[in-house]
């Protein structure tokens, strides 16, 4: 991608310039916080059926972006359409979360799964494409559409505790007494998400986030096979045809693995969770490379003064290296749209750079 006069501030961040002005946006930004997700949600069925409404997931995608004028606006999807995708029974519960048919070592693998996926006249994720082409033709040239997946290992996780999991003891036993058998899992989906992702840049994403939000519950040993290996393969093969979309990943919970999994997976820029200490992140991760993050979204929920503290200590920590503003974790439900105001208003008069 070349950078010209026409270029938005999260691209040029990614691609490793440092900007004046921090662009900003923010994990979970569209959702349950806002009245107006609220609203469409409401007058939907299933959750998986919003993400495969073209035109209700690209308004959705669009209302944070014209609520609080952010700097990216990031798909109205969810990172378990590819088990649905590939044939796994998944649905969204209130209150509950997901629930899938959970697999097992016993019975592995989905069935003609990757047949599925591949066979476009049947395939969900066409309604996926659908939004990101609406979304493309109808944002700002300056606002950066992001594309998304979940690393495999993550996904994987839905797909054998069968739901959000405390300790992951399911897959953790799989993973480390049936190597070989996880190995064909983890293969299938790596596949699925290369297939994915570059379905989505071929609609119109013009960057993509690796969402490997379960990554702090692996071994080293673990972390190495299951979410460094499976990332490289994604970067190699996204970068073969798509080699200027930038790829950020996001492997939350990996604190001093950190720098192993820029050097190892080759991704473009790195997603700090909140338990990443600032003054470690600014002396262990090289200066050119490109940061977002990693504000607790709790401060949200808080005063605005306490705000005010954390925002300026995550900006001026960053503040000589190329940087997008973001939270550590998604948006809590729990958030007031004016926190979130005043949050964009406190990095955007941040201009000391
Ligand atoms: O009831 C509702 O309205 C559903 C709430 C909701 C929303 C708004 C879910 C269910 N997913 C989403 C959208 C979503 N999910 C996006 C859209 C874009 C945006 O950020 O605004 C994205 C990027 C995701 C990604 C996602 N889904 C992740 C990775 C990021 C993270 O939060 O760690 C994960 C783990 C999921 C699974 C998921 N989807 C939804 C729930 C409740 C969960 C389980 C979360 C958990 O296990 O804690």
């Amino acid at each position: 991608m070349k950078i010209d006069a026409n270029t938005g501030l999260v691209l040029r961040n990614l691609l490793g310039e440092q900007t004046s002005s921090v662009p900003i946006w923010l994990m979970r930004q569209a959702g349950r916080y806002l009245p107006e997700y609220r609203k469409i949600r409401r007058s939907t069925g299933s959750f998986l059926d919003l993400c495969y409404s073209p035109k209700l997931a690209a308004e959705i995608t669009l209302q944070p972006v014209r609520r609080f004028g952010f700097d990216a606006a990031i798909l109205f999807s969810d990172i378990l359409v590819i088990p649905d995708a590939l044939g796994q029974r998944v649905s969204f519960e209130e209150g509950l979360g997901p629930i899938l048919d959970p697999l097992t070592p016993q019975e592995p693998i989905l069935p003609d799964a990757m047949d599925r996926l591949k066979n476009s006249s049947q395939n969900k994720l066409e309604a996926v494409y659908e939004t990101i082409k609406r979304v493309a033709a109808s944002k700002k040239n300056d606002c950066a559409l992001i594309g998304f997946a979940g690393g495999p290992w993550t996904v994987a996780t839905y797909m054998v505790e069968g739901r959000s999991s405390r300790d992951f003891q399911n897959i953790r036993r799989w993973a480390t007494s049936h190597a070989t058998s996880f190995e064909v899992l983890v293969d299938i989906l790596t596949d699925a998400t290369i297939t994915h992702l570059d379905a989505q840049i071929d609609a119109g994403v013009e960057v993509l986030q690796l969402f490997e939000s379960h990554a702090g519950v692996l071994d080293c040993f673990g972390f190495n096979q299951w979410v460094i290996k499976p990332t490289r393969r994604i970067v190699e093969q996204i970068k073969r045809k798509n080699p200027h979309i930038p790829i950020i990943g996001f492997p939350r919970g990996a604190g001093a693995q950190i720098p192993y999994y820029i050097s190892e997976t080759k991704v473009d820029a790195v997603s700090l969770d909140q338990s990443v200490p600032l003054n470690w992140a600014s002396t262990e991760i090289s200066k050119s490379f490109p940061v977002q993050g990693n504000l607790d979204p709790i401060y949200l929920l808080g005063g605005s003064e306490s705000l005010h503290v954390h925002v300026n200590r995550v900006l001026s920590a960053f503040s000589d290296r190329p940087f997008v503003f973001n939270l550590g974790h998604g948006v809590n439900k729990e958030t007031d749209p004016k926190s979130v105001e005043r949050l964009v208003e406190i990095v955007r008069n941040y201009e000391q750079r």
